[in-house]
């Protein structure tokens, strides 16, 4: 393993980020701005045990394409600088919003470790996370933390420490709690596991399509040993603006093209929309899976009055004794008012007289 790791630290705006940063780094931290744009860039170092991690606070962001300064920064920082972990800070309280950008990384192919800060918010919200499922699934590892209690912090460093030294690669085939006490969650995702994880999968359709292109790719040197060639595929049937100025192959662009204008025609939305869409059906399945709340709790109470309420049998009973009910009071609170405006329009009418 290298004796120094440099990790990245993403996340959406307000997820902690910064907090998580500063109870890594102490004091040891620059700030400085990264080349031609007003992003702030922020660095750090943290010792844990005799390893020392340089730590980079990447600008918030929800997601990772091409619409803001902050989005790009992160990306490209990621793709060039190829950090050896990312870190993605996550509000577990807001999971599902959450996560676009984790499936994202994830796509993306690099070694990732999930910290679902904000754990006491989620708790008390009454949310409970089956995280082996869900490391699985976003093939990570994920730890719990409390950012402003400093709560996880040496967890993290754990995950971070594994993930850049076994990666996240299928090759790690061990089904078991690794030295560090931190579940490997690449173990359980092919290979010995017998339960198979499904993998994020853009449905018949769009999968025809990124074949298509990603087969392209491998085949030209000057962009297929830079990018994930599935990712790329993916992001340029997104319409990506800045990879797709960056793709000079006419071959390439020519299937993007034909790919883009055939799935918009049989999908009947854009290929960004469509994209987008299974991303947080991935999410959403994902979270159905392995996420439990007490909301879901009242969910069923309310359900179970819902079955009696409208239930064939008692239904229309119930339904005719709240009429009979409304039609009591009606006329019981209201007689006396009644009254009251007979009188008034009687004595009104006796005055104009
Ligand atoms: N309740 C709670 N608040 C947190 C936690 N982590 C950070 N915060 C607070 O959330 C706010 C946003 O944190 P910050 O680090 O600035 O977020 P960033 O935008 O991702 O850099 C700050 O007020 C933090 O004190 C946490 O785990 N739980
Ligand atoms: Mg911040």
């Amino acid at each position: 393993m290298k004796s120094k790791i440099t990790v990245a630290l993403a996340g959406n705006p307000n997820a902690g980020k910064t907090t998580i940063f500063n109870n890594l780094t102490g004091a040891r931290q620059h700030v400085g701005n990264y080349p031609g744009v007003t992003v702030e860039r922020k660095e750090g170092l943290c010792l844990h045990g005799n390893i020392e991690l340089q730590i980079v606070d990447l600008p918030g962001t929800y997601s990772l394409t091409a619409y803001s300064a902050e989005e790009m920064v992160a990306r490209n920082f990621i793709i060039d600088e190829r950090p050896d972990v990312v870190v993605d800070i996550i509000d577990a309280s807001n999971l599902e919003r959450n996560l676009y950008l984790a499936v994202q990384l994830m796509e993306l192919g690099v070694p990732l470790v999930l910290a679902f800060n904000m754990s006491d918010m989620a708790k008390a919200r009454g949310y409970e996370f089956d995280t082996e499922k869900l490391s699985r699934f976003f093939r990570a590892r994920i730890v719990q933390t409390v950012g402003n209690k400093g709560t996880g912090m040496k967890e993290l460093l754990d995950a971070i420490i594994e993930t850049a030294t076994n990666g996240t690669s299928d090759t790690n085939h061990k089904d078991e709690k690794s030295s560090t006490g931190v579940l490997s969650s690449r173990a359980n995702i092919r290979g010995s596991h017998h339960q198979a994880v499904p993998i994020m999968n853009y449905g018949w359709e769009i999968e025809k399509e990124i074949a298509k292109i990603e087969t392209l790719i491998q085949e030209n040197r000057s962009v297929a040993g830079k990018y994930n060639a599935r990712w790329l595929a993916v992001k340029l049937l997104e319409n990506d603006r800045e990879l797709r100025a960056k793709v000079t192959s006419p071959k390439i662009n020519e299937q993007v093209k034909k790919g883009i204008e055939h799935l918009e025609k049989v999908l009947g939305e854009s290929t960004e929309t469509a994209i987008a869409g299974a991303r947080y059906g991935f999410i959403s399945g994902a979270c159905q899976e392995a996420v439990r709340s007490t909301i879901e709790i009242r969910h069923t109470i309310s359900d179970r009055i819902d079955s009696v309420v409208m239930s064939r049998v008692l239904g229309m009973p119930i339904f005719l004794g709240l009429m009979y009910l409304v039609f009591q009071l009606t006329f019981t609170l209201g007689d006396p008012p009644m009254e009251w405006i007979d009188n008034f329009f009687g004595w009104l009418g006796g005055m104009v007289q």
